[in-house]
């Protein structure tokens, strides 16, 4: 059937100067720098999809057949993100889940406005399994004045996020991203190397019939948060349950299929990591901005992701996110209301 002749191709690169036109003090600087991050992304997507060649191509352990040093494809995301943004002029400062420190602009180049912090591949260990991988990124004003950016720039909680978002490397490559006026996805055709956009205004469910976590952890956790899950488990026609349960064990993927399905994805805290597994500057904060656009909640038991101050760059928190009402009903059994 043909295409209505209303609809349009929109590219990510044309929405995001559409975008930056409604705007009317926009310098562009940040319709710059999210221009950069799609040219990253489409850099990662190219090494992630020839992944499972890398042996057949007759790569060593250091070297492939061109003699290149062949790298381990998270090493690779995490320079490649790097210097797709380090002379852009965009960004003062960057921190990655890979990088033990800030990592700073090079002094040739000029250091703009805006604060950049990324997971270069979420869920690594399941590269090799040819499953579902991703990129996430978080965007922040910078807030101190200096020639160059600083730890405090980055250190800043998740409401003062000016963008955030994350690249999906599975069945397609979508790039899903929110400037904080809801959520957008755009998928990769590989053919014309564009990113084409495929889900406008994304909204994710009120309430879902699926939960997303490591239920292997289930004896580590909290009396409430086991009561939550067999809760969940239980047959009960009225309010959904049996919930299904989906785990893909890449962050990006699990928090996806949630955006766009519905239910709840966690992964809480337990007497082993009191703190759970996922990091909050570079995992939660981003994807709870997402959900949070999207009319979802995200929390750490307590209180709003977003709301978190951080204290360090690497710090851990326990994650709740997803349908409004899931995630209420989750909270309420972590406070031992239910
Ligand atoms: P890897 O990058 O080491 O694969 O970890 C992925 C991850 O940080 C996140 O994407 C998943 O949600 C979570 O860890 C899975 O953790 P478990 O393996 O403990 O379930």
């Amino acid at each position: 059937m043909p295409a209505p002749a209303t609809a349009k191709f929109m590219t990510l690169e044309r929405f995001i100067d559409e975008q930056e036109h409604k705007l009317p003090n926009a310098t562009g600087e940040f319709s710059g720098l999210l221009h950069d991050l799609s040219l990253a992304a489409k850099l990662v997507w190219r090494e992630v999809s020839k992944a499972g060649l890398v042996n057949i191509l007759g790569a060593t352990d250091r070297m492939n057949v061109s003699g290149d040093v062949v790298k381990k494809l998270d090493e690779f995301a995490d320079e490649t993100i790097y210097r797709a943004m380090d002379h852009g002029g965009h960004v003062c400062v960057m921190a990655s889940e890979e990088n033990e420190d800030i990592l700073h602009i090079p002094d040739e180049y000029a250091a703009g406005k805006y604060v950049l912090l990324y997971d270069p591949l979420d869920g690594s260990s399941n590269i090799d399994a040819n499953i579902t991988i991703g990129s996430i990124f978080s965007v922040f004003k910078r807030v101190t004045t200096g020639e160059k950016g600083t730890l405090q720039d980055c250190l800043q909680p998740g409401h003062r996020q000016v963008a955030a978002g994350y690249i999906i490397y599975g069945s397609s490559t979508i790039f899903v991203y929110s400037t904080g006026r809801g959520v957008h996805g755009f998928t990769l055709d590989p053919s014309v190397g564009e990113f084409l956009l495929s889900h406008e205004n994304i909204r994710i469910p009120q309430r879902g019939r699926i939960y997303s976590l490591n239920e292997g952890n289930f004896g580590n956790w909290s009396a409430g948060m086991q009561k939550y899950v067999t809760w969940l488990k239980e047959e009960d026609k009225a309010t959904g349950r049996p919930y299904s349960q989906r785990y893909i064990g890449t962050m990006v993927g699990d928090t996806h299929r949630t955006l766009l399905y519905g239910g709840l994805f966690a992964y809480p805290g337990d007497r082993k990591n009191p703190e759970g597994k996922l990091r909050l500057m570079y995992e939660c904060n981003p994807v709870s901005f997402i959900v949070e656009q999207a009319g979802g909640r995200a929390i750490n038991g307590e209180k709003r992701i977003l709301d978190i101050v951080p204290t360090s760059l690497h710090e851990h928190t326990p994650v709740f996110l997803g349908s409004a009402d899931d995630v209420t009903i989750c909270e309420e059994f972590l406070r031992g209301k239910r």
